[in-house]
C-alpha cells in the first residue's frame, strides 16, 4: 500500500466511524482509535512518513496534516452535535404504536329522537318544536286543566320564581302537550305534526322516572280523524321502533285535554311499562283555539322517549342515560 492509499483508507474509515458514533462514549472510543497520540491508526499512518525519502517527505507531510485536520474537524463537529439537546424528530420515537383517541358520539337519547322523527316522517308527520319555558296558559289553561287540578300545584312543577308573562307565571314546561296549543293557534287543519323535547317535573327519581326527561308529542287534526286512527299510528310507531313482536296495550285513562283518553303500555319484564298518554282532543280544547269541533276532530299523544330507548336496548334504569358515564354511552 502506498502512503497516499494508506492516508485515504484511514480518512474514509475515520469519517465513517465518527458519523456512526451514537453517543459521547462511542465517540470517545472512535477518538482513541483514530486520533489517539500514543497508539492507534493515526500512529500507523504516521509511520509511512518515517519511511519516506527526504525528497518525498515535505509533500507527504502536508497531505498527512490535511487528512488529520479533516478527521479532527469531523470529530469536533460530531462532538458538539451529540452535546445538543435532542431535536423533536429524534426525541419522539415515531415507531411506537399510538394511544387511540376516543371520538365522541351521539347520545343514545339524541339517536332515539332522530329515529323517532324519521319514523313519524314516514307517516307524514312534520316536526314542529316549542319552547321549554312556558306560560300557564299553554301549559294548563288552554289544555282544559282546571285551576284546582293537582297538576298545577307549585310543588309538582318548576315555576321560575320571579318570571311573569302576559299569560301569567312562567314555568319549565311539564309536558310537550303545550305545543299542541301553539301549533293549533297558528295553523288551520289539517295538521299532522310531532314535537320533541325536554320536559321538567320534580318527580322522585327512580329506575323509570327522572326530573328532566324527553317526550314526543304527536298531533293530528282534520276531518274524520278517529280513535282507530290514533291506535293504528301508535301501534305502527311502536312496532317500527321496537320490532314487530312488541306487545302494545291501550288502557283507559284520563287527561283533561283528551276524551276518551288512554295510556299506552308495552310488555316489560314480568309486567307492563307505561310509554305514554293519548286520546281524542277534547272539544273544549278545539273550541279554545278557534276550531269547530263539529267540523274537525283530532288525536294527540305524548310518549316518554327514554322509556322506548330502555326497551329497545334492554336498559333497566333510566338514570343511566343522564349520568353520562362514558363507558355506558360508548356502547351506543
Ligand atoms: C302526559 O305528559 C301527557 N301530556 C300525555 C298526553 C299527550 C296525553 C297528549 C294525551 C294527549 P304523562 O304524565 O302520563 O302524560 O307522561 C307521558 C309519558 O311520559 C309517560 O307515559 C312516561 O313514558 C313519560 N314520563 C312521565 N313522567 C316521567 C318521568 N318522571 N321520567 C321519565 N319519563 C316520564
Amino acid at each position: 500500500m502506498t502512503p497516499l492509499e494508506a492516508f485515504g483508507a484511514y480518512e474514509t474509515a475515520a469519517l465513517a466511524a465518527i458519523g456512526n458514533a451514537q453517543g459521547p462514549s462511542e465517540l470517545e472510543a472512535v477518538r482513541i482509535e483514530f486520533l489517539g497520540k500514543k497508539q492507534g491508526r493515526l500512529k500507523d499512518v504516521q509511520a509511512f512518513l518515517g519511511k519516506a525519502s527526504p525528497e518525498e517527505r515535505p509533500a507527504l507531510g502536508q497531505r498527512f496534516n490535511e487528512v488529520k485536520d479533516r478527521v479532527t474537524s469531523a470529530f469536533e463537529a460530531r462532538q458538539s452535535a451529540l452535546a445538543q439537546p435532542e431535536t423533536l424528530a429524534t426525541a419522539i420515537d415515531l415507531t411506537i404504536p399510538g394511544t387511540p383517541v376516543r371520538i365522541g358520539r351521539e347520545h343514545p337519547i339524541s339517536q332515539t329522537i332522530a329515529e323517532f322523527k324519521e319514523i313519524m316522517g314516514r307517516f307524514g308527520f312534520t316536526v314542529d318544536d316549542g319552547p321549554e319555558i312556558e306560560d300557564e296558559r299553554h301549559n294548563f289553561d288552554a289544555l282544559n286543566i282546571p285551576f284546582d287540578h293537582p297538576a298545577r300545584d307549585p310543588l309538582e312543577n318548576f315555576y321560575l320564581a320571579t318570571a311573569q308573562s302576559s299569560a301569567g307565571p312562567v314555568l319549565l314546561r311539564s309536558q310537550t302537550s303545550t305545543v299542541q296549543i301553539r301549533v293549533m293557534e297558528r295553523t288551520k287543519p289539517p295538521i299532522r305534526i310531532v314535537s320533541v323535547g325536554r320536559v321538567y317535573r320534580p318527580d322522585e327519581v327512580d329506575a323509570t322516572h327522572h326530573a328532566m326527561f324527553h317526550q314526543m308529542e304527536g298531533l293530528m287534526v282534520g276531518k274524520g280523524v278517529t280513535m282507530a286512527s290514533l291506535k293504528s299510528v301508535l301501534r305502527l310507531f311502536a312496532t317500527s321502533y321496537l320490532g314487530g313482536d312488541v306487545n302494545v296495550r291501550f288502557r283507559p285513562s284520563f287527561f283533561p285535554f283528551t276524551e276518551p283518553s288512554v295510556e299506552v303500555d308495552v310488555k316489560w319484564k314480568n309486567g307492563w311499562l307505561e310509554l305514554g298518554g293519548a286520546g281524542m282532543i277534547d272539544p273544549n280544547v278545539l273550541d279554545a283555539v278557534g276550531y269547530d269541533p263539529e267540523e274537525v276532530t283530532g288525536f294527540a299523544f305524548g310518549l316518554g322517549i327514554a322509556r322506548f330507548c330502555m326497551l329497545r336496548h334492554g336498559i333497566t334504569d333510566i338514570r343511566r342515560f343522564y349520568e353520562n358515564d362514558i363507558r355506558f354511552l360508548s356502547q351506543f
